[in-house]
């Protein structure tokens, strides 16, 4: 089986490349490196001593034997180079990873809110037109977000992407089911919630096979493969734009840095282990939908928590201090979260919990590199609007 990685250079796309490539896909990463670049525009580097592209694919074939292959293109800017790469390798599926990820950074300023709409939007419809034009049957598998539904959903379980309504017809109520009512909270989220509307229709209009996985804020950095030689190492990122709250928590903690929970803490998101991310993928991509299918959505998170108790559980377990920060995001202070999860849940997934994995995280990584750390790029600075902006210049 063969598998393009789009975005396989990334924190999610790396680990996930090595996993497939383990199970014996015949693997090739397209990435443009924009990660990379970005973190050199924001002056910060991974908490882990990532290693260039080469480096990674080297040292895999050491340790593996395995060969995975590396195309440097931007995905959303080279249509024919696109269209002929799919023609030539002829993959199976696509894993499409190839986005601007970080809700901050596509609400730091214009030219951010610009760069995260062209980029993201401009990759998916690329890739779909791409997909369409090479004449192949190639299932594509998208990671979104769970920010797609919104956190207003008032008690609601989550359903995986579809939502039953009731509505009124000459006949009297009649059952439909619709595109959850999308509702993003930043630029970056409006932009998965664009993707969905073009999966839907070149899912109709072309018969292609598409699966959206609607992905909680994943944590942890190690997979069983980027465990086996510190060349393999994945990203670990901590600044106030990239840095995911769990894992800044960690390594907040390792560093004596006290814990930043924006206001009260009472925003609940959903999550997953980057080992449970790698799964999902592999499980999606055994499972394809059949041509002619619907999207094929599956939410892609293993527990719910809020922030709070996010803090609370990591200061008890290591001491560390926390702080409420004024939030720089217009979001709500409290919100309940209830997903369902039972289609990764029915194909096998036994997902790892924070219970279990939290205290190697701090001790295997977050220590281990603390002095890499730059403490000056922790505080999250990129506010939503002027009022945000106002706040923070008042507490500063
Ligand atoms: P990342 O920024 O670490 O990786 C994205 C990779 O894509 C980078 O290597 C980047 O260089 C590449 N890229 C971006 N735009 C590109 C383009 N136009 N052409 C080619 N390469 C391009 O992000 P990540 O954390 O690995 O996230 C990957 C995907 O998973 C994203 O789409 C994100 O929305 C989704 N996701 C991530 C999380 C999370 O917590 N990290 C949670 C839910 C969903
Ligand atoms: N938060 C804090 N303190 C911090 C950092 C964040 O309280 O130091 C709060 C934020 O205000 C927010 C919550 O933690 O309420 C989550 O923030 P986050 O940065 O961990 O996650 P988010 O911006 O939602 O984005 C991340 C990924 C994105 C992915 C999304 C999944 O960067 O790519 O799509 O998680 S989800 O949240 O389910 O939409």
């Amino acid at each position: 089986m063969r598998v393009l990685v789009l975005g396989g250079d990334g924190f999610c796309g790396w680990p996930t490349a090595l996993h497939l490539s383990a199970e014996g896909w015949d693997v090739t990463i397209v990435d443009n490196l924009s990660r990379r670049n970005i973190d050199n525009e924001l002056e910060v580097q991974s908490l882990t001593p990532i290693r260039t592209m080469g480096e990674r694919i080297k040292a895999w074939k050491d340790v593996s034997g395995g060969d995975i292959g590396f195309v440097n293109m931007t995905v959303g800017k080279e249509l024919d180079r696109l269209v002929a790469l799919i023609r030539d390798l002829a993959p199976d599926s696509v894993v499409h990873f190839a986005e601007q990820r970080a809700a901050p950074y596509s609400m730091k300023s214009a030219r951010h809110k610009l760069y995260t709409v062209d980029n993201n939007i401009n990759a998916t419809n690329h890739l779909l037109a791409a997909i369409v034009e090479s004449g192949l049957d190639v299932h594509l598998a998208h990671l979104g977000t769970m920010g797609v539904y919104g956190y207003g959903t008032a008690g609601l379980r989550i359903p995986e992407g579809y939502l039953k309504v009731t509505v009124e017809t000459d006949n009297g109520p009649a059952e439909q089911e619709i595109l959850f009512p999308p509702n993003p909270g930043s630029i970056y989220h409006m932009t998965k919630t664009q993707d969905a509307l073009l999966f839907q229709f070149y899912a109709r209009n072309d018969n292609l096979r598409i699966t959206d996985l609607h992905q909680g804020i994943v944590w942890g950095t190690q997979t069983e493969q980027t465990k086996q030689d510190e060349r393999l190492i994945n990203r670990f990122d901590y600044d106030g734009d990239y840095g995911t709250v769990l894992n800044r928590f960690l390594m907040q903690a390792a560093v004596g840095y006290p814990l930043t929970v924006h206001g009260s803490g009472g925003q609940t998101r959903a999550f997953i282990h980057i080992q449970d991310t790698v799964r999902c993928v592999e499980l999606a991509l055994k499972n394809p939908p059949k041509r002619g299918d619907r999207v094929k959505i599956l939410n892609q998170m293993t527990e719910s928590r809020r922030v709070r108790d996010l803090a609370a559980m990591i200061a008890d377990k290591t001491g560390a201090e926390i702080h409420n920060v004024a939030n720089p995001r217009q979001e709500a202070d409290e919100n309940d979260l209830v997903v369902a999860n039972d289609q990764f849940r029915d194909l096998g997934l036994k997902p790892i919990t924070l219970a279990q994995g939290l205290m190697d995280e701090v001790t295997d990584i977050a220590r281990r590199y603390a002095d890499r750390a730059d403490l000056g790029r922790v505080p999250c600075v990129s506010a939503w609007n002027q009022r945000r902006a106002e706040a923070l210049e008042n507490e500063a």
